[in-house]
């Protein structure tokens, strides 16, 4: 094991890529947990570097002894020669260079290492025009806004949602407890991955959109938006408090106090943890439905592994809103969790690889325009969505209904409306019936009902194919956001 603190790194996220092999960490409370090389692709070291003290030196001493001890096999100073580092996410830091030149270290850094030097090819983004993403790497929301911003290629520094971010940054301008938070250049607060995505769409206007440009394929990126946001929601939350929870005490605990010792963070993380693992009854993870959730996920797992057989990201050839969706539970919970990672990378190494592609900020062929056919390989995952969230989104909206009848227009709707029954390959059990998913939704049919005729009849095929024919008449109350809540519209 490394004490993180010999090399005095303090913590953060990094990607290593070293000549196509890559270099895997975990540092929780200040030790090095896990690491290995991924064979081929990059990915995150979480390790921790204070760039304002010698941090070149030990930056690669560090490096250094992760190699030593993950791959004995590779010799140290061949490595060096071609070794560079890539998306120094989130180093909110400023770094000065050899020529003493000030440079602040931020989104998709490139270094290059020659001989232990760190020479930087690129300045860094003037702070008045980047985005701050306040967040965590634990979180699933935050690495869809990550995975997001990275691609769109905006200029953005990550700051950890410690306590004191709460406190001064988030629960004044949100209301309420939740990451992630985007502040916009021009200081807005934007809570809502949805809401962030769009802000930024909307004013940095860059191509590709995050949408296909065909009206199907963006009605199914909105569906897939809706599935894993707050569907699979479901086994990662499973998975993690059932799989993970001590390994997840210590991550809540050294992201909200880094300051502390292990024993300390364990303790702070169990108290804010205790409000997630909260969470699994009102989205009905008990021991009645653990097994369909499960065997759900585990046939999730194969046929989204048997469409990347033929299509590198899930609407074909380019990364989409679809991918960032289903990254939110794909990655921090279902990859990157110790016991979620090692199932996925034994049954599914396929999704593993999407999930280090996404990371790493891959796009695809973005040159040819999507054709607006949604691949075969596509219908088993919708079909899945229909057949285990439609009946929950059909009574959620029965509840909401009747809550809208004596509300008042722009009236704040609560997160729960009452209960439903969900079920889960035959498991079933009460759940909460929630409102947020309700917003996706609305979403999913405003691309729906804003189709020309010729793409609703096949907008109507496809949801007949899929199971999903009740969303063609479903009619609810409009709902809106306003100040990051959401309102009676
Ligand atoms: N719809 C929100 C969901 C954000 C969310 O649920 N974030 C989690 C962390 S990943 C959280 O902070 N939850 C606190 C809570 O639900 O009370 C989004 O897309 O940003």
């Amino acid at each position: 094991m490394l004490a993180a603190q010999d090399f005095r790194f303090l913590l953060h996220r990094r990607c290593l890529v070293l000549g196509g092999a890559v270099a895997h960490a975990h540092i929780i409370g200040g030790r090095v947990i896990a690491f290995g090389l991924l064979g081929r692709r990059a990915v995150n070291l979480d390790i921790l570097v204070d760039l304002e003290t010698d941090a070149v030196a030990d930056l690669a001493i560090y490096i250094d002894s992760l190699l030593d001890i993950a791959r004995p096999d590779l010799h140290r100073n061949d490595l060096w020669t071609s070794f560079s580092v890539r998306h120094f996410v989130a180093l909110n830091k400023v770094a000065a260079c050899d020529d003493g030149e000030m440079f602040e270290v931020g989104h998709d850094f490139p270094f290059e290492c020659r001989d232990w030097n760190i020479g930087m090819k690129q300045r860094v983004p003037n702070v008045m025009t980047a985005y701050t993403l306040f967040g965590a790497e634990v979180s699933y929301y935050t690495g869809k806004a990550r995975a997001y911003l990275r691609w769109r290629g905006v200029q953005f520094t990550e700051q950890l949602a410690t306590q004191e971010v709460y406190r001064d940054i988030i629960l004044p301008n949100v209301g309420w407890p939740v990451i992630p938070v985007v502040k916009t250049p021009d200081g807005q607060i934007i809570q809502d991955t949805g809401d962030i995505i769009s802000h930024i769409e909307a004013t940095e206007g860059r191509e590709p959109s995050v949408w296909p440009e065909t009206p199907l394929l963006r009605f199914v990126s909105e569906l897939l938006h809706l599935y894993g946001d707050e569907w699979l929601v479901i086994p990662a939350m499973h998975y993690r408090w059932s799989y993970n929870e001590d390994w997840a005490y210590a991550e809540f605990g050294a992201l909200s106090a880094p300051q502390l010792s292990p024993e300390e963070q364990y303790e702070v993380g169990k108290k804010n943890g205790a409000r997630f693992k909260g969470a699994l009854p009102v989205l009905g993870v008990n021991e009645t439905t653990i097994p369909g959730i499960e065997k759900s996920y585990e046939a999730f797992l194969d046929e989204f592994s048997a469409h990347l057989d033929t299509h590198p990201f899930i609407l074909g050839h380019r990364t989409t809103l679809a991918d960032f969706a289903l990254f939110g539970p794909l990655y921090a919970h279902l990859y990157r969790d110790p016991k979620s990672g090692e199932l996925m990378k034994r049954v599914a190494p396929r999704v593993a690889d999407w999930v280090e592609r996404v990371e790493g900020g891959e796009r695809g062929d973005e040159t040819v325009p999507h054709e607006d056919t949604v691949h075969d390989t596509l219908i088993p995952i919708l079909k899945r969505q229909m057949r285990e969230q439609l009946p929950a989104l059909l009574a959620t909206t029965i509840q909401f209904r009747e809550w809208a009848a004596k509300a008042e227009i722009g009236q704040r709707v609560p997160r729960g409306l009452g209960e439903i029954m969900i079920e889960i390959e035959g498991c079933r059990t009460k759940a909460a019936a929630r409102s947020f998913p309700l917003w996706r939704l609305q979403g999913a049919l405003d691309v729906y009902h804003g189709m020309d005729e010729e793409t609703r009849a096949r907008a109507d095929s496809l949801l007949e194919a899929i199971g999903g024919a009740d969303l063609s008449t479903l009619d609810y109350p409009r709902l809106k956001r306003e100040n990051s809540q959401l309102a009676l519209a």
